[in-house]
């Protein structure tokens, strides 16, 4: 394959509502799309970078210049041997796996559309529908966090995800069990706001029968984890910290993590997610795909994902709706909980292209062989 041009358009799209975690407030998704020109034809990525870096060192300016400093040229330069090849060929640069995931997406879309294959049966989906889960982000007050929860249970999502952290928590969690049952399905994400100094007050979390506590601590700090893991029945779920799939593996057998969340975006891209589920469904550990306010089409490539066997537990992988009025693609729209998988070629969805124009926040950066 020979890619003739690597399109970045920087996109801005307001929230239907705003989105709170431990570590700010979002009230739009500033998105980085890659657009890539190929002899097979063409294809489309989503970065899940944000605009600030507080979930993760990587950040929309910084994928931007990484990619047009450095990585771009690397795929620009001569014929390359398809989406496989563009890890290997991205690795001399370190990190940076948001902008390189986003790259290898738009790639592997080209490839597949032009191949007549979709991403779910490129991947090995062995379903057709997902359960989806919702995370709901912290709220002024405890009324209006269970408004929102029970628009989510009307709607029939089938796991709920409550922010948290110090200060908002037990409370929380408490009330939003009572609305749920004891049979509804709940989990809780810190986005590390907390340290080991706060093991004593996270194992009265105990008490609410919830699936998993996501990410707790920072990111680097795995063994601290693994303390954790030992200390409470919760099951720790690892999300910041698992980077490749080697980190996963590693953080498994320390004990730091026995459900592990997938988000192709953190690990460097679709293709290492992949890997990474085939190596937690080899050790018996179950993962589920996460979320990153995805636009229609960085949605339907997780959605494929999520569709693999391994992937037993429901994602953030809800509807178009949860975040936006109107998506960049056709939406996916929630069915009893679930949302279908894309059949068509590629990711299977359309970029409705006048809409990409319409919201972009400047002129696409067009990148071609130097
Ligand atoms: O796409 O529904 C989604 C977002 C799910 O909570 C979500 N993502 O740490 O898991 C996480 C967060 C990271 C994004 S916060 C900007
Ligand atoms: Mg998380």
């Amino acid at each position: 394959m020979r890619i003739h041009a690597i399109e970045l358009h920087r996109i801005g799209m307001p929230l239907v509502r705003p989105f709170e975690t431990s570590f700010g407030v979002q009230t739009s998704r500033e998105v980085l799309l890659v657009h890539v020109r190929t002899d097979v034809g063409d294809g489309w990525g989503e970065c899940v970078a944000g605009v600030d870096p507080f979930y993760s060192s990587e950040y929309v300016s910084a994928v931007e210049d990484v990619i047009r400093s450095y990585l771009a040229q690397a795929l620009l330069a001569g014929p390359i041997g398809g989406a496989a090849a563009v890890a290997p060929l991205l690795r001399f640069v370190v990190g940076h796996r948001m902008a390189k995931a986003a790259l290898e997406a738009a790639i592997l879309d080209a490839q597949l559309r032009a191949d007549g294959v979709s991403f779910g049966s490129h991947f090995g989906a062995t379903r057709d529908r997902v359960d989806c889960g919702v995370s709901v982000g912290i709220s002024p007050n405890i009324p209006t966090l269970l408004d929102e929860v029970q628009t989510y249970i009307d709607q029939g999502y089938k796991r709920i995800k409550l922010k948290i952290k110090p200060g908002w928590d037990l409370e929380p969690v408490a009330a939003v069990r009572d609305l749920l049952g004891a049979g509804g399905l709940l989990q809780v994400d810190a986005n590390t706001a907390y340290t080991l100094d706060d093991v004593a007050h996270l194992r009265e979390l105990d008490a609410f029968e919830l699936l998993l506590i996501e990410q707790p601590f920072v990111e680097e700090d795995i063994g601290a984890h693994a303390v954790l893991a030992r200390a409470i029945e919760t099951p720790v779920c690892l999300d910041e910290s698992i980077v490749t799939t080697s980190v996963a593996v590693d953080a498994i057998e320390q004990g730091a993590t026995s459900i592990v969340n997938i988000k192709a975006g953190r690990v460097g891209g679709y293709l290492e997610a992949v890997r990474m589920h085939g190596a937690c469904l080899t050790r018996g550990i179950p993962v589920w795909c996460g979320g990153m306010l995805e636009t229609g089409i960085g949605r339907a490539a997780n959605v494929a994902l999520a569709a693999l066997p391994g992937f037993t537990l429901p994602g953030d992988t809800s509807a178009s709706d949860r975040y936006f009025a109107e998506d960049l693609t056709e939406p996916f729209v929630l069915e009893e909980g679930t949302l279908p998988v894309p059949t068509g070629p590629g990711t299977g969805v359309t970029v409705r292209e006048a809409l990409v124009r319409d919201w972009a926040l400047r002129d696409p950066l067009v990148l071609r062989a130097r």
